[in-house]
């Protein structure tokens, strides 16, 4: 199909005559009907459904028309016409379905596995408004709605309703498809339910809206991943919302092909993405049971369909639910849970392990319970699962638990984010690295050729390019593209340790003004949303933004440091981010990161980690050698042991070390507050030195010491080069396909 025939049948004009928006509106409708022609009637009989309370899809147009093979041949038929592909996606909203890393690893899954052609579909929730916009006011956070539908968007409306029982009151639903187009191969379904009685004006001030009426706003807004006591139960209702309907869409789907539900596990397989939609497995039951099959059965069945993940350690992130929630939402589910439990009680005797405690339903244990398969995300996060945080869970079922180190689309986080590198490896080792990532290693050879890193640097220049345009048009920001970007982007979260990077710059701030000026400019850059009701991570972000004002108006400091808070940071931002950096910042505290994902893409795009050995960093650091990757701080084993016996005082590492001191001190110094707001910087400044649960000074003196070593080390570009190629060639192993292949090869078994 042509651009130019969908134009002369929708507009009766020629490309030229046309409007941003008409092209727009027009590739849309191009992409969406070519897609669909590739929707594939599977063979085989099983088939996955990865349920998932977010997809951070990001937005759709480009990857779309990689993926259908069709991107180059577009932008030249729009640049013949004096049009500009770029500036037309642009006009398309991000659909920001998710909150991190989660959300996206969840896309990042679906377009593999349309791309290895396996039966899958994903089911979500078709939320009105995604993450929240987040603008800077006085150097704050404020949370705007967040609206990504228009009139022309790319979710198709479907059929299929169900109608879905809550305690007191009913809803219709209706299902909603995206199109996952697989890069050269089958386009598979997003599915995302929605209600018809969702009321946009509910909306008031900000992202504040009526929580009482759940048939106006049950899937008005994405829920952020702090969540305030008056909304957790409306988080209940949205999960009960998707899992009841998947279930039934799982259910209907399995009969067509053939399935007498007895055989149920022949024909699905369900991967449940954290807890979020655990309820599936006690709706399953009861659905299965409203067929007339016996409880004892049922549970059986489900038991062999249902396998989880688990991505985090935190306690506070792992679901517990009152009773009294339960009961509220979702009466119908609750009997079936005490079930459940009973069992448990009946056949376990470590009561750690139990279902319903002190009134709180643990939904992580109905998952290992009642599931065939638990896996972290990482091979450090499995083991820590093994024999720390589930120990008792991995006593119980050894054979369950197994690693699926995380991946990322090479389509996204290479072939659209960053053209330069993509033809430079295409014209060194072909494309075949495209579906294959495991050629990258091809690459390797060439670390002996000069004019092949100075290539190298000349495609981290164009990313760099690009990201100043970018930045120069969002924010009005200027960088310089002749300095080294050093770049933290992820969720604010304390574990994560931004106020770390934070206190490092305020080290190289005095350094500075002390006279020390480094040879190649720094640019620090952050991007980061906090959760709305999570204070020390909004006062971490005013922190950043003082600092970068307090450094902008220094013109003793200026030319050499700059600190760049990013308004906004989305998946969109990230595609520009990521192809620019120098150095990336993975600096959580060891035993915490589960695995993380920009690691990944960062690595990806020649771009060298400064990290601790946690998450996925363990297995990069494996890969990539010591030289080519920059590893600080204690263990997971020793933080562990730090808890453990509660002997961590930070107050300690503030007072014997002069630096340490000096730069906490500058929080509340009256040079920072003559720019910010003093109680933010009083709360951060006692944070640190009273509580520092995440250890930011443990490690400090040991990151300092790091970053030193890797701005000398960067002033020789040619060994840098050689960094940055051997990053990439080992970057092969982190492709989403890899992981995909193992969940299918170990769990799914399509
Ligand atoms: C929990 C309870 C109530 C409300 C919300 C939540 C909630 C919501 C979102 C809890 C957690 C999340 C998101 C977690 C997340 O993004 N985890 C990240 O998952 C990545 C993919 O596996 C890992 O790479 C990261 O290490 C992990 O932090």
């Amino acid at each position: 199909m042509k651009l130019q025939e969908v134009l002369s049948k929708k507009y009766q004009k020629e490309i030229a005559q046309c409007s941003d928006e008409e092209l727009y509106a027009a590739l849309l409708e191009m992409t969406k009907e070519m897609s669909s022609e590739k929707v594939k009637k599977h063979m085989g009989k099983k088939k996955l459904y990865y349920i998932s309370a977010e997809f951070l899809i990001g937005k759709l147009l480009s990857n779309n028309l990689i993926n259908l093979g069709i991107y180059e041949e577009v932008k030249e038929e729009l640049e013949k016409a004096g049009k500009n592909l770029s500036e037309i996606e642009e006009l398309e909203p991000e659909p920001s379905l998710g909150n991190g890393g989660l959300g996206r690893l969840a896309a990042c899954f679906l377009d593999s596995i349309a791309t290895l052609g396996l039966n899958g579909d994903g089911i979500g929730l078709n939320y009105h408004y995604g993450l929240f916009r987040q603008v800077f006011e006085n150097h704050i956070q404020k949370e705007v709605p967040n609206p990504w539908m228009e009139q022309n968007s790319w979710p198709k409306k479907t059929d299929k309703t169900y109608e879905i029982m809550f305690g007191g009151f009913k809803v219709q639903s209706r299902m909603y498809d995206i199109d996952v187009t697989g890069y050269g191969n089958c386009t598979n379904q997003l599915h995302l339910f929605d209600l018809e009685t969702v009321d946009e004006n509910l909306v008031r001030d900000g992202i504040a809206f009526d929580k009482q009426d759940i048939e106006k706003n049950l899937t008005l807004f994405l829920y952020p991943d702090d969540s305030d006591d008056a909304g957790r139960i409306l988080r209940v209702y949205q999960q009960y919302f998707m899992v009841s309907n998947g279930a039934r869409l799982i259910l209907d789907e399995a009969r067509e092909r053939g399935s007498n539900l007895y055989d149920l596990a022949d024909y699905v397989v369900i991967q449940i993405n954290d807890t979020h939609p655990t309820m599936v497995i006690p709706e399953l039951i009861r659905l299965l049971m409203e067929q007339g099959i016996l409880i004892d059965d049922a549970i059986e069945i489900v038991k062999k369909t249902c396998a989880y993940t688990n991505h985090t350690i935190l306690a506070e992130a792992l679901e517990k639910w009152p009773v009294e929630y339960l009961e509220r939402a979702v009466p119908q589910l609750m009997p079936i849970i005490r079930q459940l439990d009973n069992r448990v009680r009946r056949d376990i005797k470590e009561e750690s392990t139990y279902i319903i405690k002190d009134g709180l339903v643990h939904m992580a244990h109905i998952d290992i319970h009642y599931g065939f398969s638990v896996n972290g995300v990482a091979r450090l996060h499995t083991e820590i699962l093994k024999k720390n945080e589930l120990h008792h869970f991995y006593q119980l079922y050894p054979e369950k638990f197994n690693n699926k180190t995380n991946g990322i689309t090479f389509r996204r986080w290479l072939l659209h984010a960053n053209p330069e590198l993509t033809k430079l490896i295409t014209d060194l080792i072909g494309d075949g690295f495209k579906k294959d990532a495991g050629e990258l290693e091809r690459l390797l050879p060439f670390v002996q050729d000069d004019s092949v890193l100075e290539r190298l640097l000349e495609t981290k220049r164009a990313g760099k390019l690009r990201l100043k345009k970018y930045l120069k048009e969002a924010q009005g920001i200027d960088i310089d593209e002749n300095s080294i970007f050093d770049i933290q982007i992820k969720r604010l979260h304390e574990y994560k340790r931004q106020q770390m990077n934070a206190l490092y710059v305020i080290h190289k701030y005095f350094d500075i003004k002390a006279g020390h000026f480094p040879k190649t400019p720094i640019t620090v850059i952050f991007g980061a949303k906090a959760a709305p009701a999570y204070t020390i991570a909004k006062d971490i972000i005013h922190l950043i933004l003082c600092l970068q004002e307090l450094i902008a108006e220094d013109p003793q400091v200026s030319p050499y440091l700059k600190v760049i808070m990013v308004e906004n940071y989305n998946v969109t931002a990230a595609e520009k981010l990521i192809p620019a950096c120098d150095i990336h910042e993975q600096i959580s505290l060891a035993s915490k990161e589960a695995s993380g994902t920009s690691n990944m893409k960062f690595m990806l795009n020649g771009a060298v980690a400064i990290g601790t050995m946690d998450g996925a960093n363990v297995e990069i650091a494996e890969l990539v050698g010591e030289d080519n990757i920059y590893i600080f701080g204690e263990s997971s084993e020793t933080v562990i042991e730090h808890y453990e016996k509660a002997d961590y005082v930070s107050k300690e590492f503030y007072e014997k070390d002069r630096d340490i001191k000096k730069a906490v001190d500058f929080i509340i110094s009256d040079t920072l507050k003559a720019i910010g707001n003093s109680e933010q910087l009083e709360r951060l400044y006692k944070e640190l030195i009273c509580k520092d649960w995440f250890m930011t000074l443990l490690d400090w003196r040991s990151y300092m010491q790091t970053k030193e070593r890797i701005f000398q080390e960067y002033e020789d570009r040619k060994t840098w080069a050689k960094k940055m190629l051997i990053n990439i060639s080992k970057a092969g192993f982190f492709s989403s396909d890899r992981t995909i292949e193992q969940y299918n090869e170990d769990i799914w078994k399509l």
